[in-house]
């Protein structure tokens, strides 16, 4: 297998840390998002959205952070990452779809004036793009902060795929200083995740 991914980026973690965490045999392809290499004519063959992630396994390409998360977690079935119950499988839809609707988009005008432009050189954050960010940000963090009381993860005790997608953007909580002051259950959720020595390796690339 073969994750095409830029891994600074949420959505890049997002899959890598579970591709270590379940200890899969991949091949990490650097898509360098600021030298524009997802625009080149060989990566638009792979996705003509010029976005990463995207995994290559075999002839099989497939893009879209969250369903990656679902192959990687099919590669590992015992792992339990992907629930076998219907109810807990739409749990777990339920919060990734959260996560790319509206949890994502509200932590991403922070992320990005603060963290991106800086590492791009775009210039300064736009202080009304923030702010922006920041209301979306407590109009959401509320939902997750009170569903995680009383649960060590999202969807019940084990882990899932659910909690590495939700999880995620919050890899630039701490340089996109996310006002999470209020949201307790989400700090201590988050260094539960943080906490997974594959998380670890995925924020060390994202380092590197
Ligand atoms: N819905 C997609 C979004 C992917 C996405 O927006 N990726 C961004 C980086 S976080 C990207 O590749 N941006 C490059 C561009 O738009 O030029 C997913 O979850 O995979």
């Amino acid at each position: 297998m073969r994750l095409h991914v830029f891994p600074p980026s949420p959505r890049a973690s997002k899959v890598l840390s579970l591709a270590y965490h379940l200890d899969l045999d991949f091949e990490l392809k650097l898509v360098h998002l600021f030298k524009g290499e997802n625009k080149t004519p060989a990566y638009r063959a792979l996705n003509l959205n010029e976005k990463m992630p995207v995994l290559e396994d075999g002839s099989f390409v497939l893009w879209e952070s969250n369903a990656i998360l679902f192959y990687l977690a099919s590669k590992r079935p015992a792992s339990g990452l992907w629930p076998s119950g219907v109810q807990a499988q739409a749990d777990v839809l339920r919060w990734m779809t959260w996560e790319a609707a509206h949890w994502t988009p509200a932590c991403t005008p922070m992320a990005f004036e603060r963290v991106v432009k800086k590492l791009a050189g775009l210039g300064d954050p736009n202080p009304a793009e923030v702010a922006r960010g920041e209301q979306e940000f407590h109009r959401f963090a509320p939902v997750l902060d009170a569903h995680l009381r009383g649960h060590r993860w999202l969807v019940g005790d084990p882990l899932t795929i659910a909690d590495f997608a939700v999880g995620s953007a919050l890899i630039l909580a701490a340089s996109g200083q996310f006002p999470l002051e209020k949201y307790s259950e989400i700090t201590r959720w988050y260094a539960g995740l943080a906490a997974l020595p594959g998380w670890q390796k995925a924020l060390a690339a994202a380092a590197s």
